[in-house]
């Protein structure tokens, strides 16, 4: 035990990725096992938001754009399932818990999305935040995660560029689209902040998660990077960052933002959000309507390992 757990930190020491079948430590595996699957679950809750404007798309470019990228969020689903799956935890256990409310899924998915402009604001600002923290967490020291990471962040990019397109364009419209775009920036600049989680002195799980490398940089680390680049992309769409208290701080040369509001962070994460109840029904019902499809898969993969035995 002594010498699988010296291996397990001297892997860790030198930038080894711990793989599935090496030793961890439990709580190492129960991390991984909360983040990756949270992860997972974001992806695939995060379809429903966008997925609301497929039929409303204002072009067939637009529409066939958006529909590759709800795809897109649920191939993530996917690549990370598999992933939290190595750790030992099986698929109808994190759909469970998923449907019963025990696993978490990023609060962002809780708003609703009311204009065109906010599909948009979701490449721009959510795929934008999902970037600097997937990006950085693609070094992290589980090799099925990391992996997966790479994949997804290249995915993301793309995600990126087309809500900046979607918003570059608004912006550079009429007054009512310019408006759409501000009265959008308004209602996600703050949900996309809280993305990042409570800061760094409150969040009960990043000592355990730096100390094993699973996250690389804080949460308030994270956040900074975003604002940063985002209030200067603000500045070329023409956009205001609904922050009156927004300012430079010429010493560290970066953004200082006001105060997130933290009792609204932890009303959406404990379920009270505007589309708690939705998501979660939403999710259970696409669960149960297309149980049909597991049983066949299931039936058929019978089929096939009794054919084969009988070969
Ligand atoms: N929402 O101790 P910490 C995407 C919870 S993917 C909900 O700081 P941790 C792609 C946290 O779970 C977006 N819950 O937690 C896309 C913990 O509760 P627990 C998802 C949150 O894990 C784009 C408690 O608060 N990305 O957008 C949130 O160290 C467009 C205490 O917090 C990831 O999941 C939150 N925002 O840090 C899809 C990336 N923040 O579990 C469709 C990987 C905190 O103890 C369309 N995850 N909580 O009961 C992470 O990097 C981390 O999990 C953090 C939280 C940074 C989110």
């Amino acid at each position: 035990m002594v010498d699988l757990e010296l291996t397990f930190e001297k892997n860790l020491s030198i930038g080894q990725k711990i793989e599935p079948r090496d030793w961890m430590p439990e709580n190492y595996r129960k991390q991984l096992i909360r983040l990756i699957s949270q992860h997972a679950h974001s992806e695939i809750v995060g379809m429903l938001p966008e997925g609301n404007w497929i039929t409303r798309a204002p072009s067939l470019r637009r529409k066939i754009a958006l529909l590759a990228k709800v795809q897109d969020e649920a191939g993530h689903g996917l690549y990370l399932y598999c992933a939290a799956e190595t750790l030992g935890i099986s698929r109808e256990e994190m759909f469970d818990q998923l449907h019963t409310k025990k696993a978490k899924y990023s609060s962002i998915f809780n708003y609703p999305t009311l204009t065109w402009a906010d599909i948009g604001m979701i490449g721009w600002l959510v795929d934008g935040a999902a970037i600097i923290n997937q990006t950085t967490m693609a070094k992290c020291s589980y090799g099925p995660y990391s992996r997966g990471l790479l994949r997804i962040c290249k995915e993301e990019n793309f995600h990126k560029i087309q809500g900046m397109e979607i918003v570059g364009i608004l912006c550079s419209g009429t007054n009512e689209q310019k408006e759409m775009a501000q009265e959008s920036l308004n209602r996600w600049w703050w949900p996309s902040l809280m993305m990042f989680g409570p800061h760094d002195t409150n969040s009960p799980n990043s000592s355990d998660l730096m100390k094993w490398k699973i996250k690389i940089k804080s949460n308030d680390e994270l956040r900074q990077r975003f604002v940063d680049m985002t209030v200067e992309q603000a500045k070329v769409f023409g956009l205001t960052i609904p922050d009156p208290e927004l300012k430079f701080n010429t010493e560290t040369r970066s953004w200082e933002t006001g105060e997130i509001n933290w009792d609204e962070f932890y009303s959406v994460i404990n379920g009270n959000g505007l589309c708690n109840n939705e998501r979660i029904s939403a999710r259970r019902s696409a669960y149960e309507d297309n149980s049909w499809v597991r049983d066949a898969a299931t039936s058929y993969k019978i089929k096939k390992n009794k054919k084969a035995e009988a070969a």
